[in-house]
């Protein structure tokens, strides 16, 4: 949530140009990732806001599309309920965060009525675009389960993005999109764990509710400017958008896994969403 301040300091004076090409494989974050491979997480897209400083358009979370004309993202991401459509802009279709790709336009902003902050739930939001992504290359939406897809932490699940690869450590040049496989971390143990990690662990009630899901482990997380961003899982040959990069204690600790908006929970809300704006 910290990552406006931060995406404006480090990633905002990016030149667009041709980056310098980073080996596949080579270890940096997400945290405890590595180089995504052009063309394997065709969802993934970058949302930006313009910074006037910089005069550019910067990155300020992940999102995934959905559809061809929708992007979903987290609703801490859009900074007002009514948000300007005219306010945002999207990067599809590249590695590379300022690889010089044409930015696609937003004509809508839809976030969830129960969205107060992430830490209560429903941080989840929609954006449509004026313009359909698809036929691009590498540009490709992600499905969202309709069954209910039970993720068990054998299933292999992965969080991509550009944010973070340390607590204050963020992506450096050439920004190339990163990846790294999580383990889903069953709700009642995570709620245990933030109950003994967090300075609430007096709280009563549940601090990871029904509708948010548990993934990573020690070293293997989502951080600051992962943000919107997916959690797929492969189930039966096939990729799910699973989550939407949320909240957490810090990064890539031990006792404290990162935090998502559980897609399966709001899959009939988005699908009526894009039915109702064609
Ligand atoms: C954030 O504030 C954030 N380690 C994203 C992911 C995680 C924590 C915080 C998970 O953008």
């Amino acid at each position: 949530m910290l990552w406006l301040v931060l995406s404006t300091v480090f990633l905002g004076n990016s030149v667009a140009g041709s980056p310098a090409p980073v080996p596949d494989g080579e270890l940096v974050g997400i945290i405890g990732g590595d180089s995504a491979p052009q063309g394997k997480w065709p969802w993934q897209v970058s949302l930006r806001v313009y910074a006037y400083h910089w005069a550019s358009w910067v990155h300020i979370c992940g999102g995934s599309l959905v559809h061809p004309r929708w992007v979903l993202t987290a609703a801490h991401c859009i900074s007002r309920k009514e948000a300007d459509p005219s306010a945002y802009r999207i990067h599809a279709g590249d590695v590379y965060l300022y690889g010089g790709k044409a930015l696609l336009n937003v004509s809508r902003v839809i976030v969830h009525p129960d969205y107060v902050s992430a830490g209560l739930g429903a941080d989840i939001a929609l954006l449509q675009l004026s313009d359909a992504a698809e036929g691009a290359a590498n540009v490709k939406p992600v499905r969202l389960s309709s069954a209910p897809l039970e993720v068990t932490p054998e299933d292999q699940c992965w969080v991509t993005g550009w944010g973070s690869i340390g607590m204050h450590e963020p992506l450096p040049p050439p920004y190339r999109l990163q990846q790294v496989a999580v383990r889903v971390v069953e709700n009642g143990v995570c709620d245990q764990l933030y109950h003994n990690v967090s300075s609430e662990h007096h709280q009563l009630g549940k601090i990871i509710q029904d509708d948010m899901l548990c993934a990573g482990t020690e070293g293997r997380d989502s951080c600051y400017g992962d943000s919107g961003g997916p959690l797929v899982c492969k189930v039966k040959h096939v990729w799910y958008l699973v989550g939407v990069v949320s909240w957490g204690y810090g990064c890539g600790w031990r006792d404290a896994p990162g935090v998502y908006a559980r897609v399966q929970t709001y899959e009939p809300w988005i699908t009526r969403q894009i039915q109702s704006h064609p």
